[in-house]
């Protein structure tokens, strides 16, 4: 039996703080708004809040460019706002886990002011700085948000390296004084009591020594490099081992063998990794996110169970369908119809908090909140990947009219997960006071689709979640069950087992409209029915959506 840790047991929920909660009617969610909600929360039943980044920054990608990691955004309020919001969540039972982004820092931070200074200033080697190549840049890299990964300094007449957007510097983890100067800032924020860290991109730290490979992407040319290993485990010593803290790794481009190695129950790295495999079957091998493709629950099946059975006993899985960075679940794998995206959220939420791992809840993925359709042109978005793909895909290079770029990114686009949460339906949704201009628009369903509406209806996707949380409390299987899936063939149905200590746990789950039939085990006359989105069991018939969870 392996050893049992309580972020094993606990249920995440994230904030994008900009988005939460206005207090102070300024358009931009703050820190005092999230203190203002702590109790829904604590009703809704989760342990651990993700706050994205909340450091200072002039927000080229919205905090995850940091110009002080020791300082409170202005936006958001003052660090006694933040020392206020620990101690009001550590006293409802909540912990706080921060977003750590060290692959990269702004190109306001001081490192970076100092390090373009010259070629031999102290914190050149900071970062990443290379000599043209043929005059050009050093290699073809190409930045996650379009364009060269490399800016040409015309000071020095360098380059340095960039994976994101030109004001997110990459720090240079070869230099062990960046390391040491990145450890004492995260043991500055453990010592002040936070729970744990979730690292932004923490698999492209390493960068290679020389910058000869052939790949196009950034991220995929330095996912995973030599010495990430080395690297993480001085970061485990320094820091992460000094304190009972959670950690979680974001981590593109990994398969489970990486997975095991950052994660490993015994590797004394991370606790577990955010894996992007299952984020990837809707879209282009080409052109990503702005071209969708119809994908086949075969193969969404598939991969996340060889990873729920990969890292079986040896690592933990992280488990999400949502988060800043990715369109709302329900409009991408459910049904946002009216007449069954109650359903199909609680489907979704079913079938995913059942499998092995830890859940994690994206802000608003508890009462449904969909995809926005009401955003029709580019100038309804704000996110720099959206911006900077449409400028180079339709303006510059016209591989996409305005129309199917808009297509793609009402499909896709980061913009869907960050609209304002939905509390009410009074003006602005209750995010900001009515008048007031929030930094980025409204679902325009908000109406129908809010807080206030989902505490009020029993049968709501918030009490299907809530129940989900306190059945984890009292049912080890839902945490240490092993898990195996059924039919991995049937392309309507998804179903698969849990098994621990004698008992099994049945999830069955129908992604279509129609009213199928299926049969699945002999036992189940006499098992318990522990959940499910309908009123009553139809037992070997499923309904549109219908998906039920029982144990025997
Ligand atoms: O969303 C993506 C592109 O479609 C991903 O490639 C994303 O950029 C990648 O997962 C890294 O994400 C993280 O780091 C980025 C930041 O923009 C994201 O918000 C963050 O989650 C750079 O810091
Ligand atoms: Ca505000």
């Amino acid at each position: 039996i392996l050893a049992r840790h309580w972020w094993q047991e606990a249920v995440v929920y994230q904030i994008y703080p900009r988005s939460f909660q206005d207090s102070n009617q300024d358009g931009i969610g703050d820190l005092q708004g999230i203190i203002r909600h702590l109790d829904y929360l604590k009703k809704l039943g989760v342990d651990i809040l993700w706050l994205n980044p909340i450091y200072a920054s002039p927000n080229d990608d919205n905090g995850y460019d940091i110009s002080n990691y020791q300082q409170i955004m202005s936006d958001f309020g003052t660090m006694a706002d933040f020392d206020e919001l620990l101690k009001q969540a550590h006293v409802r039972g909540l912990k706080i886990m921060m977003d750590l982004v060290v692959n990269h820092t702004s190109d306001e931070h001081h490192w970076f002011v100092e390090s373009r200074k010259s070629a031999d200033n102290p914190y050149r080697d900071y970062y990443i700085w290379r000599d043209p190549v043929a005059g050009h840049a050093p290699n073809d890299w190409q930045s996650a948000f379009s364009g060269s990964a490399w800016q040409l300094d015309r000071q020095s007449g360098q380059y340095y390296l960039h994976i994101f957007s030109k004001k997110q510097v990459d720090l240079n983890w070869r230099n062990s004084d960046v390391r040491q100067s990145i450890f004492k800032m995260m043991n500055w924020w453990v010592d002040k009591g936070i729970d744990g860290f979730r690292m932004d991109v923490i698999n492209l730290i390493a960068k290679p020594q020389d910058f000869t490979s052939t790949a196009t992407s950034a991220i995929s040319a330095v996912a995973n490099g030599e010495h990430v290993h080395e690297y993480l485990r001085e970061m485990n010593d320094a820091v992460l081992s000094k304190a009972d803290l959670m950690t979680v790794g974001e981590t593109p481009d990994v398969t489970p063998l990486d997975g095991i190695k950052y994660a490993g129950f015994d590797r004394h790295e991370l606790n577990m990794i955010f894996q992007f495999e299952h984020m990837g079957v809707d879209l282009d091998p080409e052109l990503g996110r702005f071209k969708t493709h119809p994908f086949k629950l075969s193969t969404l099946k598939a991969i996340m169970s060889k990873w729920q059975t990969q890292l079986g006993q040896k690592a933990w899985n992280a488990l999400y369908w949502n988060n800043h960075d990715q369109p709302r679940v329900v409009s991408r794998f459910g049904d946002d119809r009216p007449a069954y995206r109650v359903l199909a959220a609680k489907m979704l939420g079913l079938v995913l908090h059942y499998q092995q791992g830890t859940p994690y809840i994206y802000q608003g993925e508890e009462i449904g909140m969909t995809n926005a359709y009401n955003f029709k042109t580019i100038d309804d978005y704000q996110d720099i990947e959206a911006l900077n793909g449409y400028q180079d895909l339709v303006s510059t290079k016209h591989v996409l009219t305005p129309e199917q770029a808009i297509t793609a990114l009402q499909a896709q686009s980061r913009d869907n997960a960050r609209t304002p949460m939905q509390w009410d339906a009074t003006a602005n949704a209750g995010f900001t006071a009515a008048g007031i201009t929030p930094w980025l628009g409204l679902n325009d369903n908000y109406q129908t689709i809010n807080v206030a509406q989902a505490l009020a209806d029993k049968k709501s996707i918030f009490y299907c979640y809530q129940r989900m949380n306190q059945l984890r409390r009292q049912y080890p299987i839902i945490i240490y069950g092993d898990y195996q899936l059924l039919d991995p063939e049937d392309e309507q149905v998804w179903a698969y087992q849990r098994h621990f200590e004698g008992q099994t746990l049945l999830v069955v789950a129908n992604f279509t409209t129609q009213t199928l039939i299926r049969t699945f085990s002999s036992d189940l006359a006499q098992a318990k029915l522990l959940q499910s989105n309908y009123e009553d069991d139809a037992k070997t018939t499923l309904r549109p959506y219908e998906a039920k969870v029982y144990l025997y």
